[in-house]
């Protein structure tokens, strides 16, 4: 009998907001929603910031600038390694069955840490990232007896990607999104960010100058702490993070955010036109209990993985989890398993 169609239960929410009481009085929480007042986003200097006050601002926020973090030789040592592999991708294929999550102009460059080291020792290691990443993706079990003892465990965060986007004149708007439905989670409406909730993080490091004009990165600052039923995000609640070179922008996955327009191709305030490349280097961070137990992917070698039937492959973790979860090169991983197959991204959302 063929498969009927399984009713998916809603993750457990991790975090919500309970009423409590004071000398007999109830205070209900000042839930957030589309209707609250948007926080005012906050930046701040690399040099002299402290990690208390970034991540403060973050729980708030859900984003934060933190500006000159990267000096000219690093960026220079980013687009030496990275600008061969940006020239080398193609399109993402609109219309060509890869659906049409990022515009015709981008082009992207993957797997970062072992292609630059300047991405992997001074974005995906940045101390400042680190610390942040560690205060709010770090997880503490306090309760996991086994016998008579109560082993408590603490896992750390884990990289999560790394992409270099580079948007091209001509680009239209990403569609807003947050980035955290890979880990199919769900959150009830907060009155306050709660350590706990957040899956991930994201790290936007500018290569160059970006621009509401040339499509800086936008979000909806405080959408951290919505109710995830609700929707579609308004255009008119977005924040531009406009960096200059070197400059970072961070950003809770929770968040409602997208890449945007890049309008540099049409004339300027005074009527020339004069092309823009919106350049940004990007990381994000997860909790690191988000995998698999036995790491399939080192015990196995790929050669044997390959004779086994297509179902097994995929149980083994080359299937991709919808969405978007196990990406190569953004891409389905069965096609980096099957290398003859031609190379469409193949169907990164749906069932
Ligand atoms: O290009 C950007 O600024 C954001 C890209 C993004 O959010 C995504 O691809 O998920
Ligand atoms: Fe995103």
């Amino acid at each position: 009998m063929a498969p009927s169609a399984v009713e998916i239960p809603t993750i457990i929410p991790k975090a919500f907001s309970t009423p409590t009481t004071t000398n007999g009085k109830v205070h209900v929480p000042d839930l957030k929603g589309p209707d609250s007042p948007l926080p005012e986003v906050k930046s701040f200097d690399a040099s002299t910031c402290t990690v208390d006050e970034v991540v403060a601002a973050i729980r708030v926020v859900g984003g934060v600038i933190v500006r000159g973090l990267l000096d000219a030789d690093e960026l220079a040592s980013l687009e030496k390694d990275t600008r061969p592999w940006l020239d080398r991708d193609t399109a993402w294929g609109e219309g060509g069955g890869e659906g049409d999550f990022f515009p015709a102009e981008t082009r992207r460059a993957f797997g970062m840490v072992t292609k630059s080291k300047t991405f992997a020792e001074r974005i995906v290691g940045n101390s400042l990232w680190k610390s942040v990443t560690d205060a709010l993706l770090t997880s503490a079990l306090h309760w996991n007896w086994i016998g008579e003892k109560n082993e408590t465990c603490v896992s750390r965060p884990q990289l999560n990607n790394t992409i270099v986007f580079s948007i091209g004149p001509g680009a239209r708007d990403q569609a807003l999104h947050r980035d955290d439905p890979i880990h199919h989670v769900y959150h009830p409406a907060a009155a306050t960010h709660e350590i706990g909730r957040d899956a991930g993080i994201g790290f936007f490091v500018a290569g160059k100058k970006t621009t509401k004009r040339n499509g800086a990165t936008r979000f909806i600052p405080g959408s951290h702490l919505w109710d995830y039923a609700v929707g579609p995000p308004r255009e008119s609640q977005t924040f531009y993070a406009e960096l200059n070179p070197g400059d970072g922008f961070m950003v809770l996955s929770g968040c409602y955010h997208g890449g945007s327009a890049n309008k540099t191709n049409e004339p300027g305030v005074d009527g020339v036109i004069k092309e823009e490349e919106r350049l940004v280097y990007s990381t994000f961070m997860t909790r690191g209990y988000l995998r698999q137990e036995e790491n399939q992917y080192l015990v196995n070698p790929v050669e044997k993985v390959r004779e086994l039937p297509e179902n097994l492959q995929e149980l083994v973790g080359y299937g991709l989890s919808k969405p978007f979860l196990g990406w190569v090169d953004l891409k389905d991983p069965m096609l980096w398993l099957h290398p003859e197959r031609p190379k469409k991204s193949g169907d990164l959302f749906g069932v």
